[in-house]
């Protein structure tokens, strides 16, 4: 009897534990602030297909993304690992070779041994190919493909670097031969067009940087020649992404997969398709919004359609905070009215202070996830991995995944649904600022001895602080009384861990 009851007790424990292996669909926002869709406080504009996830799921409050610029908070996203921790993963350049080596141990490549089909669609900003960089011409690899994605299409930097064309797995789409792809830091030619040459010709100005190769009458950083018929208009970006993304899904809807939807909206220049410009008092900048709103309604209506939904986790999230000119005139700055784009934070992208990395962090798995719940637990992308592996029962290498820490009781609001302990901010490369949150209490390093604080205005301020600053979040979200002169027991406790942090190498036991 006793023996039937224990082996009854197992059977329902492991029952409770048992491998799950739903749909996975993240969907990573471009430059999105926490105060930039309206089921987080926005009221310049409405953003009805993200508010119907948070109403359908849970709504995090302390959602975070790893850094404060596009490439390490996707590196970190991918690799479970922080950025600071490996030499070049700033800002990728036009021409970087892959950021992760081919091999790596990557989220895709966990979830391929969980079984699935896995695919990027939109931005990848994380560089591709060998040592000498990408080879536009001929294969593109090691990419995607090379790190666990079965299948790409891609935007192979950002909209604002050098070249616009989509990279369907090992190569750029609709290339003809005839007329190949060069792509460098050096204006090719004295009388190449530039933004600088040709201003007058743009039909979006630049406000700094930005003025090289022009194309879709807007200059960009970074310099290129042919490749014509492969070039993409901007006003076509969203529609590509939810059309391949949709396809992509139907063709796999009978196995488990994980899409990575990586919209490059809303990050300069910002150009929506014509059915969306002029939607929003906010300008351009709020019509990329309301577009990256309707591309979120499209996938949820194709998983609706396929009868996905009560087997899919979404989560939606965005790769650093936000930004008003970051480069392209658009007019943010002029039409931002009384919006705040970090919500009740300050800072924002480029930035360690909240605003650069609390971003809309949004859950829902229809049938499963308890609709309409606000969670303050502290959650964050680099977390996915761990995560998506308890939840598959994927055991992941000692030597991988270095900060990954699962909190898929807090994604799902099940078993004491707890989120992080500490959580460390950076903002872009190594050796830059950080922030470290512990519960409430916040540390700002400021290694650079500057801090980028504000979002609202024409340029990016920088101003100078002290080296340590301590906040405490739950009384002053917006880290404006440095607290460090009145408790200098918690600040010394913090300045110690977050050193011990960065020196140990991993934070994932
Ligand atoms: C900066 C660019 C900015 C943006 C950023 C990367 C200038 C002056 N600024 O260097 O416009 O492209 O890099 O953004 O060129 S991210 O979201 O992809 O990290
Ligand atoms: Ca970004």
């Amino acid at each position: 009897m006793l023996k039937l009851l224990l082996s009854l007790t197992f059977l329902i424990a492991s029952l409770g534990h048992a491998a799950e292996k739903p749909n996975i669909v993240v969907i990573m926002a471009d430059d999105m602030g926490y105060g930039d869709v309206s089921c987080y406080g926005a009221t310049a504009l409405q953003t009805p297909h993200i508010d119907k996830l948070a109403a359908e799921g849970r709504r995090f409050t302390s959602g975070y993304c790893s850094a404060s610029t596009c490439t390490p908070t996707r590196y970190s996203l991918l690799t479970g690992t922080y950025a600071f921790r490996q030499e070049g993963t700033g800002i990728a350049p036009p021409n970087s070779p892959a950021v992760i080596k081919p091999g790596s141990e990557t989220l895709p490549s966990l979830l391929k041994k969980a079984g699935y089909a896995t695919a990027v669609i939109g931005k990848w900003h994380l560089g591709l190919g060998g040592p000498e960089g990408p080879d536009w011409n001929g294969d593109l690899k090691p990419g995607p493909l090379e790190i666990g994605f079965d299948h790409c299409y891609l935007l192979p930097t950002t909209n604002d670097r050098v070249p616009q064309v989509y990279v369907e797995d090992h190569r750029v789409k609709n290339l003809d031969p005839s007329d190949p792809l060069w792509v460098g830091k050096k204006k090719p030619s004295e009388d190449h067009p530039t933004g600088i040459t040709h201003r007058d010709t743009l039909k979006m100005d630049w406000s700094h940087g930005h003025n090289s190769t022009i194309h879709n009458g807007i200059s960009r950083i970074g310099f290129y020649t042919g490749g014509h018929a492969a070039r993409f208009r901007d006003e076509d970006l969203a529609d590509e992404w939810v059309n391949r993304s949709n396809a992509w899904i139907e063709k796999h809807k009978d196995e488990p997969f994980f899409l990575f939807f990586s919209s490059h909206d809303l990050h300069v220049p910002r150009i929506p398709h014509e059915r969306f410009q002029g939607k929003t008092r906010l300008g351009f900048r709020g019509d990329a919004i309301i577009q990256l709103d309707w591309c979120v309604g499209e996938l949820m209506k194709t998983l609706d359609r396929l009868n996905l939904a009560e087997n899919t986790l979404v989560i939606f999230c965005s790769d650093n905070g936000p930004v008003l000119d970051d480069g392209h005139a658009d007019d943010a700055v002029e039409k931002i009215g009384r919006h705040r784009a970090g919500g009740p934070f300050r800072g924002g992208k480029y930035s360690v202070l909240e605003g650069g990395t609390r971003t809309p962090f949004i859950t829902r798995w229809k049938g499963r996830i308890k609709p309409a719940v606000e969670d303050k637990a502290v959650v964050s992308t680099i977390d996915l991995v761990a995560s998506v592996g308890a939840l598959t029962e994927t055991p992941l290498p000692q030597d991988a995944y270095l900060d990954s820490h699962d909190v898929m009781g807090a994604l799902l609001g099940e078993d004491g649904g707890k989120g992080r302990e500490h959580l460390i901010q950076q903002d872009n490369g190594r050796a830059g600022n950080y922030g470290y949150r512990k519960g409430d209490w916040k540390l700002q390093r400021h290694e650079k001895g500057t801090a980028r604080n504000v979002v609202v205005e024409a340029k990016l301020a920088n101003t100078k602080v002290p080296k340590h600053r301590l906040f405490n979040l739950a009384e002053d979200p917006g880290e404006t009384r440095n607290l460090i002169e009145k408790h200098p027991d918690i600040a010394k406790k913090m300045i110690e861990e977050l050193d011990a942090h960065i020196k140990a190498g991993r934070t994932r036991s």
